[in-house]
């Protein structure tokens, strides 16, 4: 029979700006990106994960010059911390891609002059309102108070300018016909309603080059322009996929994006903007967006510009990165907002990381230990039922992946975990224990345990990756051996020799007081 390809899926999240400092609100799409590429891989799918940092433009130009760097110097800098960021975050990325890269820079001026070919693009003159925080112009009526931004509250500035235009406007009735040929294109349903809203209200044509920025695309045709920043920003999806691997063009084998997950600020360029373009430019849509709430802080969004933020670095060295991950996965529900606390954060480390899945290996592993030498037992083939359960658990867990809904795959993941840590109670192993005549009970009860254990770790593996390769390894399973089909009962290797090792998610002491304190 011929061989087939595993299906392609490629997966973005926005490429961060390098104004400043990565912040939570950054490590949770990535990891919420990460998350959904390893679910892909287990699946057996032919995966390719993109992020990366979005360099030019004024907010770089003016984040710069504060700091008294070029933008050069400052993107170099910034563009490392967020690469850094994404491998403390474990995230298994394929490419990390800059929009100063030279490969970059040139496919951005082959696609913007196709469109430009194509008659999409004509020069004119425009005035408005300039935030260079959001790198977007205003009219006057959507402004704040005292002439400032309404989403950052810093003041605007004129610019009256003559530029480049991409002829948005044109797009409206085949945007709005993709919508409503494609009802789940843009999720949750709530920001595709926002998304189409825009569109059917009408769309002005769009400014897509600068005159006064210099730190930006040459506009291919005049020099004396460079590319709108966003315009540079959102054909990174495109251009990195021809040069991501070297030697090797992966257009054709990736495109078009098959989820691309981003923040709702930037709905209207993602949801409205860059389908237009990708008309224009004659290429494929994306198959699915993505659009997730914000982790606040204080009530208040996260953000870089304002300086309302929490730096994930400190609580990924004191409780390690999978509590992190753990922790953003169940506690900002898709769709809606969360707030970050470091209450909340230290519940879930201590309920449920170290009391539920912690306790469950610990006691297994000792049990088994304690009762059968370290060697769990074959299966006695008594526990039908807990075999169905775990089944039907790969399968929501499954569903709600397809449905984005990655708090609920954890939650229906958790319910094994819950599940198995009430069967130590129901079975009672130490009372069996005593009772020759239960043995193949207590047999049974810790081969249930162990491969109970291991499935439901299989699952939570995509949320909580090194924890869980370092339970298979404690349970003597192959740690490579994470995909869905083998979450399947009974599929890990028989009769191993468990191992203790040291608490997954050990207890974490409130911090030492100062020296010398009363
Ligand atoms: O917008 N909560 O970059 P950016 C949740 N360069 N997510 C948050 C967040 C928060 N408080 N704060 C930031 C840009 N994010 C452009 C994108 S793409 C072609 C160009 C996440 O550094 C979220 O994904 O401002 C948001 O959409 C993104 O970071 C914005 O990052």
């Amino acid at each position: 029979p011929p061989m087939t390809a595993a299906p392609p899926f490629y997966i973005t999240t926005p490429i961060y700006y390098v104004n400043a400092d990565p912040h939570i609100g950054h490590a949770y799409t990535t990891i919420k990106s990460d998350i959904v590429a390893r679910h892909h891989r287990q699946r057996g799918e032919d995966v390719f994960f993109l992020t990366g940092t979005d360099e030019h433009g004024a907010k770089i130009a003016e984040s710069a010059e504060r700091v008294g760097r070029t933008p050069r110097e400052h993107a170099d800098l910034l563009s490392a911390r967020f690469r850094d960021l994404g491998g403390v975050l474990a995230s298994t990325h394929d490419f990390f891609i800059r929009t100063t890269d030279p490969e970059h820079e040139a496919g951005v001026q082959r696609i913007v002059a196709a469109i430009h070919d194509a008659g999409d693009i004509y020069r004119g003159s425009y005035g408005g309102w300039y935030c260079s925080a959001c790198e977007a112009f205003y009219g006057e009526d959507d402004l704040g108070p005292g002439r400032t931004c309404a989403i950052h509250g810093t003041p605007v500035r004129w610019v009256e300018e003559e530029n480049w235009f991409f002829r948005l406007s044109a797009y409206r009735d085949r945007l709005l016909a993709h919508y409503d040929a494609n009802p789940g294109w843009v999720l949750p349903a709530a920001r595709r309603n926002e998304a189409r809203s825009m569109i059917e209200g009408g769309l002005d044509d769009l400014s897509i080059s600068r005159a006064q920025i210099e730190w930006g695309v040459p506009v291919p045709w005049d020099a004396g322009q460079t590319i709108y920043v966003w315009i540079d920003a959102l054909l990174n999806y495109r251009t990195a996929l021809a040069y991501a691997r070297p030697g090797e063009d992966l257009t054709a084998r990736y495109w078009p994006p098959s989820l691309q997950v981003m923040g709702k600020d930037i709905l209207k360029f993602h949801a409205v903007i860059w389908p237009a373009m990708l008309m224009a430019a004659g290429l494929e849509l994306p198959e699915r967006l993505m659009i997730h709430g914000y982790v606040l802080k204080g009530g208040e969004k996260m953000s870089k510009t304002t300086g309302n933020v929490v730096d994930p670095f400190p609580f990924i060295e004191r409780y390690g990165i999978d509590a992190l991950r753990y922790y953003l996965t169940r506690e900002v529900r898709f769709g809606e907002d969360g707030t970050f606390t470091a209450e909340g954060f230290e519940g879930r480390y201590s309920g449920e990381l170290a009391n539920e899945l912690g306790n469950l290996l610990n006691r297994t592993v000792s049990m088994v230990g304690r009762y059968r030498d370290g060697v769990v037992p074959a299966d006695p083939g008594g526990d039908r039922e807990l075999a169905a359960e775990v089944d039907a658990a790969v399968v929501t867990v499954r569903e709600a992946f397809d449905r984005l809904d990655l708090s609920r795959a954890a939650e229906d993941a958790w319910v094994l975990v819950r599940r198995f840590n009430r069967l130590v109670e129901e079975r009672a192993p130490w009372k069996l224990a005593k009772d020759p005549e239960r043995a193949g009970d207590l047999d049974q009860t810790l081969f249930s345990l162990a491969e109970g254990l291991r499935t439901a770790a299989i699952l939570v593996w995509p949320i909580i990756p090194g924890s869980v390769e370092r339970l298979l390894g404690a349970l003597r399973q192959d740690p490579t051996r994470v995909g869905l089909d083998d979450a399947r009962w009974g599929a890990g290797v028989p009769q191993a020799r468990v191992a203790p090792i040291p608490p997954l998610f050990p207890r974490i002491e409130p911090d030492e007081p100062e020296e010398g304190a009363a």
